[in-house]
């Protein structure tokens, strides 16, 4: 077994996003598309012999091809020890666990997370380092230099192993451990939560729930703490098995998409608790009996109440969301008497936080919320944490969401998004409205007065670094705001996300429909930004 030398050249479009690489199958398929990113990643990294990385993904067609790609090149490049889940399975949030279970140098994730996948769908790379996070800006930015200056990759002149097996292999030089992929992640889990606690509540003849894994990645891990840990009732978890194409489906868990549960939660025998994650497992949507529970209050409610969770019960350091998530958490923040960072839209920004201690919990509108338990986003964890709270409260979802408006007022949160436009369409938008918000302050839109008008930068607390450009924010005088931003994670031309919230403290307006307690916004959005003039849509396309 030799290493050999392929010739290479840069490719176009490597440049990762607000979530790593995405791209199209068909895209990641090209010659050395796939070789020439891992390599860059390798080239990034520097000389990587002697280091350590874990390897998976969320199941999706591709992965296994590029799973042995990536081992192959990783022998090739020096690496000691490579952990591969059993399969090439993992979770985006068990991939962090073993990172930093094992204390290795970081890890490759491959998933295109909520995008759509099989044959004709996406495919995904993250890079994480050694704390288990997502790179920052600074690693992608240098992986993306690394990718324009390309001129050959390493691989190995070797087949692809077994990875079905759990056991150790060697490949090269290189030690190859496949691992089962649910058993370090579970094991965290019964940690962090009063897991008898829960197992009584799921026990409780009248306490009926449904997880949704929506044939991605939680499957498995749904099915080993909620059905086998925790003793719910068979069938419980849905959806278990990943498939390659996610069933035909989206794996994106909201009301749109996550339609058997929904129709479950809203059925002839009502489910007291619903939730569902998304193709790598780092995302949640959690449900109650008939309510929604909107990310961003779901981030105010565990802060709130942290106290009732065993890991959590000594206190919270700080709460971060990103920038265009409610300020829900920052009231909460404010009355436990504790810092509230607001970072730009992504998980990597949240790691220096966490790494330095300034916060414990941090959440996105985007059915992203976690804790420094790890650096990801974390599905199955908030919804183990909420049955730590219902079951810690003896009080159903329900009840907890309303008593949480009645104490903090209700922040009305609501996300629009017009996917596929036409790329030079949406700057234009995006451009015409950045010009315009130095004189907006004062204007009047739909019966909101603007307050001020912004292109959000972030300094970074911890090492200083400067991210602009993040999302154009309108403030207006009663308290409310709309955010535009465009989408980094999608793979067909453009997607505009208009993101709206609004205050309310009249305990008569807490119940009403977000989108009819929103709808001046929308208004004022459209007369701004020209929204219906300059897309040629009149409605979004998804309504979160
Ligand atoms: C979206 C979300 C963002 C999230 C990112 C990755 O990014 O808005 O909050 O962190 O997806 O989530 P964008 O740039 O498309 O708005 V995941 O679960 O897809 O890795
Ligand atoms: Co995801």
């Amino acid at each position: 077994m030799s290493v050999i030398r392929i010739d290479t050249q840069p490719l176009a479009g490597q440049k990762p996003g607000t979530s790593g690489l995405r791209k199209t199958v068909a895209e990641f398929s090209r010659p050395h598309y796939l070789e020439n990113f891992v390599q860059s990643i390798f080239n990034a990294l520097g000389d990587c012999s002697g280091k350590s990385l874990v390897v998976g993904g969320d199941g999706r067609y591709y992965n296994r091809h590029a799973a042995q790609v990536i081992l192959r090149m990783a022998a090739a490049n020096g690496c000691s020890r490579v952990l591969v889940g059993q399969g090439a399975l993992l979770s985006t949030p068990a991939a962090s666990c073993i990172i930093r279970k094992y204390g290795l140098d970081g890890g490759i994730v491959l998933s295109a997370s909520h995008n759509p996948g099989g044959p004709e769908g996406d495919f995904g790379i993250k890079f994480n380092g050694a704390n288990g996070g997502p790179a920052p800006e600074s690693v992608t930015a240098a992986i993306f230099a690394a990718t324009a200056r390309i001129d050959h990759y390493l691989t190995l002149d070797t087949a692809d192993i077994d990875l079905d097996q759990p056991g150790a292999v060697t490949l090269g030089s290189t030690a190859i451990e496949i691992i089962d992929p649910v058993a370090d992640y579970a094991d965290l889990m019964a940690s962090l939560f009063d897991f008898p606690k829960i197992a009584s509540l799921l026990g409780h003849r009248r306490f009926h729930m449904c997880f949704d894994a929506m044939h991605a990645i939680t499957g498995p891990y749904a099915l080993e703490i909620l059905e086998r840990r925790l003793g719910a009732a068979a069938g419980t978890v849905i959806n278990a098995v990943p498939l390659e194409d996610f069933g035909g489906g989206h794996p994106d868990p909201n009301l749109a998409h996550a339609g058997e549960l929904v129709a479950r939660m809203n059925g002839d025998e009502p489910l007291a608790f619903g939730a569902a994650s998304d193709g790598d497992g780092d995302r949640n949507m959690v449900l109650g009996s008939g309510v929604f529970i909107n990310p961003c209050d779901s981030l105010a409610i565990l802060a709130a109440n942290a106290s009732v969770i065993p890991a959590y019960a000594a206190g919270l350091a700080g709460i971060a969301r990103s920038m265009p998530t409610s300020r829900a958490a920052d009231r909460v923040a404010a009355e436990l008497g504790i810092p509230l960072f607001e970072t730009p839209t992504g998980w990597k920004f949240f790691g220096n936080l966490m790494d330095a201690g300034r916060i414990t919990l941090c959440g996105e509108e985007s059915f992203g919320t976690g804790s420094s338990h790890i650096r990801e986003k974390d599905g199955l964890w908030a919804v183990l944490f909420w049955l730590n709270l219902i079951a810690g409260l003896s009080k159903p979802a329900r009840t907890i969401l309303r008593e949480h408006w009645h104490r903090y007022g209700r922040d009305y949160f609501s996300r629009h998004d017009y996917e596929a436009v036409a790329e030079d369409r949406a700057t234009a938008l995006m451009d015409a409205l950045r010009a315009r918000l130095p004189g907006l302050a004062g204007t009047c839109l739909a019966g909101h007065t603007v307050a001020a008008a912004d292109d959000f930068s972030y300094t970074d607390p911890v090492d200083g670094t400067v991210s602009a450009g993040q999302g154009l924010r309108i403030l207006f005088e009663d308290g409310a705001r709309i955010v535009f931003r465009l989408s980094g994670t999608g793979t067909a031309g453009a997607t505009l996300r208009v993101y709206y919230d609004s205050y309310q403290r009249d305990p008569a307006l807490l119940e009403l429909a977000p989108q009819r307690a929103l709808a001046t916004l929308f208004a004022a959005a459209d007369e701004l930004a020209g929204i219906t003039r300059l897309l040629g849509r009149s409605q979004p396309d998804v309504i979160t």
